[in-house]
């Protein structure tokens, strides 16, 4: 009997401490944040960029890795740079973002690529797109579509 009080005991600690593990780690804000997300309004078949500020609140350096939405066949990260007088881009596999800093992506410069949409973005339209980041967990963020 006094085993059985025992247990019960040890499994009501158990499950007091869990749930208040628990509540803490979803009263902490992650520490990748996202700040005045955007995207180019687009045809369907064509291509369009995605723009956002990221904001590292953490301690440790993180970086964005990669990104997916329903909305694009294929999504890639991308920096644009002159070369003379022409505007290329380039993939890039990771965009770094600094312990405590930001890193703004913006036409001219970084941008997240949305390939082959499988439907027109229109000005109001919104967009799903999830971001994964190399050590923080993944971002699902709902972007408005607007003329810069
Ligand atoms: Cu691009």
């Amino acid at each position: 009997m006094g085993f059985q009080l025992r247990k019960i005991g040890y499994f009501l600690t158990m499950s007091i401490l869990l749930w208040t593990m628990t509540a803490a780690a979803a009263g902490t804000s992650p520490p990748v944040q996202v700040r005045d997300p955007w995207v180019r309004p687009a045809s369907r078949a064509m291509n369009t960029a995605l723009y956002l500020t990221l904001r590292n609140t953490g301690e440790t350096a993180d970086a964005l890795v990669g990104a997916r939405s329903a909305v694009a066949r294929a999504v890639e990260l991308h920096e644009s740079r002159m070369e003379g007088y022409i505007m290329r881009m380039r993939p890039v596999s990771r965009l770094p973002i600094p312990a405590g800093g930001q890193v703004t992506l913006k036409p001219g410069g970084f941008h997240i690529m949305l390939i082959d949409l499988q439907q027109d973005l229109q000005p109001g339209d919104t967009v799903t797109v999830e971001l994964r980041f190399e050590k923080s967990a993944p971002l699902t963020i709902t972007v408005p579509v607007r003329q810069p």
